[in-house]
């Protein structure tokens, strides 16, 4: 079996001088705000929706891309471009601000920020955040999130500089405020206007899209992941993580639960694995907040028993859905198909990214070994625990096979 840590997480890298080329150390690292580290955007999203309902339009998330990372006139302009408003851009932002200042409360972290931030923090890795947000409001932001605004030695906001990004005058300014060259920082950004910022300012960037499906737009970007549980700071020089077990990385658990539902038909027949899907409608917001990717955990079936599982959550990119589905494929053998049958999960770590892979067999290989990580991880301490946990054992009947 191929080693997994070597290919856990990187989407795509470009070294102009081949895979093993050292890259200078890494001593600081500079994190953008919106995307990268929050949430932003679906509370963004929330206010947007009734501000052009109350303008007569309707929100479809339209040029969502050609919003993210620009300054906020910028992206007002965009917004107004977009949906054929008949105010100004300054018009836009005196009339939003207030509906957005009501918001930040409910803003959440992206899976792996509060990971990453206390990480570099416990190892003494200094830390600026750089984001094209007023000042204001990322207080604003900060505020609602504990021990963040202590994390971090620098802060630089839009309105602190000439020229937000994509100028490199935001990160040039954080690398000068935390005492450090520009190629000993390694920036995290989510968006385009923001890798092409930390490129000019002479850094390296891993890019972490916030936008499903657009990983290939970010050429400029030295490596691109698919979330921030996939960063290998030991690439750059930096402290690795010490939280995989098992190559798995334990997260929060969450629960869901449903009838199992009709997916696509191609699990068993085009891959001889079964996947017995839940409505991933029911679940739009909780997996919102989540990263995609391939996850273990528990299930319970309600006729049946407990039995581990290993799932792909996300756009299945081989197959490249146009809806995010969930896929779990319990790890036991059935004689029947449970269609309708009440499936409960709870999801207690994470494998990697999913990724494309350049024919079938690549996809199957590459589940079958998913599988025998999630089985051997499901029964280590961090995980096995969650079997016996109420929320699957009561919906079990007393009158099954396990
Ligand atoms: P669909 O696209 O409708 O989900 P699949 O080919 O993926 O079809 O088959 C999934 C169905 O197979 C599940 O809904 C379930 O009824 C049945 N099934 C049988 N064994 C398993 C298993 N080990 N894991 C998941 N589903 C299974
Ligand atoms: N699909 C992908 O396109 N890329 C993946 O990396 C991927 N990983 C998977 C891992 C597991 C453990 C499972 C069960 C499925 C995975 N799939 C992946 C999803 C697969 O494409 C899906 O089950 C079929 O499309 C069935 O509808
Ligand atoms: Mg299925």
């Amino acid at each position: 079996m191929r080693p997994l840590s070597n290919c856990r997480g990187v989407i795509r890298r470009f070294t102009t001088m081949g895979e093993n080329y050292p890259r200078l150390p890494k001593t600081h690292v500079i994190l953008d705000m919106d995307g990268t580290l929050l949430n932003t955007e679906s509370v963004v999203e929330e206010v947007l929706k009734d501000y052009l309902v109350n303008c007569g339009k309707q929100w479809d998330g339209r040029g969502e891309a050609n919003r993210l990372g620009k300054q906020p006139l910028e992206a007002a302009a965009a917004i107004i471009d977009d949906y054929q408003l008949s105010c100004s851009p300054e018009q836009f932002m005196a009339d939003i601000s207030p509906l957005f200042d009501e918001m930040w409360s409910k803003v959440k972290p992206l899976p792996g920020a509060v990971r990453l931030i206390n990480h570099l923090k416990s190892h003494g890795v200094k830390m600026a955040l750089a984001s094209n947000s007023p000042r204001k409001n990322i207080e604003a932001k900060l505020s609602y999130q504990h021990g963040w605004k202590e994390s971090f030695s620098v802060v630089i906001a839009g309105d602190e500089v000439k020229e937000g990004k994509p100028s490199p005058e935001i990160f040039l300014e954080a690398a000068k405020k935390l005492q450090a060259k520009p190629l000993s920082c390694l920036v995290i950004e989510d968006s385009l206007p923001g890798v092409r910022a930390a490129k000019a300012a002479g850094m390296e960037v891993v890019a972490v899209p916030s936008i499903p499906k657009c990983a290939h737009l970010y050429t400029e970007a030295d490596t691109v992941l698919s979330c921030l549980f996939d960063l290998q700071p030991q690439q750059w020089g930096l402290p690795a993580f010490e939280d995989w077990i098992a190559n798995t990385l334990p997260i929060e658990p969450w629960y869901i639960g449903g009838p199992v539902i009709k997916g696509f038909g191609r699990g068993s027949k085009m891959l001889g694995i079964p996947t017995a899907n839940l409505s991933a409608d029911d679940f739009s917001s909780i997996l919102g907040q989540q990263a995609c990717g391939v996850y273990l955990g528990w299930a319970a079936l309600a006729k049946h028993g407990v039995y581990k599982t290993v799932m792909s959550i996300g756009w299945n990119p081989y197959f490249d859905n146009a809806k995010k589905t969930i896929e779990p494929w319990l790890l036991h053998e059935f004689n029947e198909d449970f269609y309708g049958e009440e499936l409960r999960l709870i999801i207690v770590g994470y494998i990697r990214p999913e990724v494309n892979f350049p024919s079938l067999e690549g996809l199957i290989q590459r589940i079958h070994e998913d599988r025998h990580v999630a089985e051997q991880a499901l029964d280590l301490p961090p995980y096995s625990n969650y079997q016996n946990d109420p929320f699957l054992r009561t919906i079990v009947s007393e009158e099954t096979d396990i």
